[in-house]
């Protein structure tokens, strides 16, 4: 079983081509819930909706968010009415957060809703939100303290970040079945996210982190960083805003306390020296997913380099008897 962290766009696309590669029943993605919003009165989960999407086919390719093809009569109705609409809700995704929410007032935790949703839509692979808890990233900025949606969306990520918080981190549980995927895994990936407001939230959930540093399987990380740049989005300068330098190495030092391995793009190879200094291992090759043939094949490299770490060769008996004794690993005590 492969167990991928993930955030929105950047692990959506990455999905869509692990799935082209491995059964997608062997997936088990966890996800970032800290971007949530209650917006018109309704639960929006965008990068839990992100990725289920993205795994039943249906995600928009223009957008990266919400569901192909969607049309929007109901967000315009809503301007005309005086209702904020600087979040677009298309007309089907709005089909998904009314009945999520309905669920939701019924009693049933967002792991359960979440299931539900998969299962309806044809998905193999298994989508666990990172917790049933709530879990809200907010964004410090220079102009005063925003939700994530409000930073992201609304202000297009322009005020400069200050500081980011996981406002009740530190009370959630990480959800039924977290911490058995990552501990059962045979590898661990953290996809090309944002690392401060996709995978920090899930690693801010108390026993994430400790489970990531025990766990036997191999971790790998895809850098969402190019250069000096994020590939998409503010990852660059919310880095900055937490003291990090915006690079490779500045991904890697997030992880370093359980991180195996960093994927990078082919022109930061050159950088790989200073990864390898934390006691991380460096694979390069073509990061950017531009068509599916890039998401499946940045996807395949990502299980190549990964079963680089083990020198004999891997037998289908080996496979099969799962997941070898960890090295000791001088980050690991
Ligand atoms: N992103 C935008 O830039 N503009 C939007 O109006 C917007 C609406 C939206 C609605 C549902 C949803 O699931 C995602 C949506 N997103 C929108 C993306 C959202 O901001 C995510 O948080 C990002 O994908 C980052 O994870």
């Amino acid at each position: 079983m492969i167990c991928v962290l993930c955030g929105g766009t950047g692990a959506a696309k990455f999905l869509q081509g692990l799935q082209r590669i491995v059964p997608p029943a062997e997936i088990t993605a966890v996800v970032n819930t800290g971007d949530d919003v209650m917006w018109w009165g309704l639960h929006v989960s965008p990068d839990v909706d992100s990725i289920t999407y993205a795994l039943a086919g249906i995600l928009s390719r223009e957008r990266g968010w919400g569901v192909e093809g969607d049309t929007f009569e109901c967000h315009a109705r809503m301007r005309e009415l005086g209702a904020p609409a600087w979040f677009s809700l298309g007309d089907r995704d709005l089909a998904t957060h009314l009945q999520r929410t309905q669920w939701l007032k019924g009693g049933r935790s967002l792991t359960n809703v979440t299931a539900e949703m998969a299962r309806r839509l044809g998905v193999q692979s298994r989508i666990l939100p990172m917790s049933d808890d709530p879990v809200e990233t907010r964004v410090v900025t220079e102009s005063g303290e925003l939700s994530f949606q409000e930073y992201f969306v609304r202000e297009r990520h322009q005020p400069v970040p200050w500081e980011v918080r996981y406002i009740g981190a530190e009370k959630a549980h990480p959800a039924r079945g977290v911490l058995d995927a990552i501990h059962q895994a045979q590898l661990v990936i953290v996809a090309p996210s944002n690392p401060i407001t996709s995978i920090g939230p899930i690693l801010a959930v108390p026993g994430i982190r400790g489970a990531l540093r025990a766990t036997p399987a191999t971790i790998v990380a895809v850098s969402p960083i190019v250069g000096e740049a994020a590939v998409s989005g503010p990852a660059g300068e919310l880095m900055r805003a937490h003291g990090l330098e915006v690079s490779i190495r500045g991904v890697a030092q997030v992880y370093a306390d359980f991180l195996d391995m960093v994927v990078v793009e082919e022109s930061d190879r050159k950088l790989a020296p200073r990864v390898e200094d934390l006691g991380i291992r460096v694979h390069s090759c073509r990061t950017m997913m531009q068509s599916d043939e890039d998401k499946a094949e940045l996807a395949r490299q990502v299980l190549v380099a990964s079963k680089m770490r083990t020198p004999t060769p891997t037998s289908q008996s080996q496979a099969s008897r799962g997941p070898r004794p960890r090295a000791a690993s001088p980050r690991r005590p």
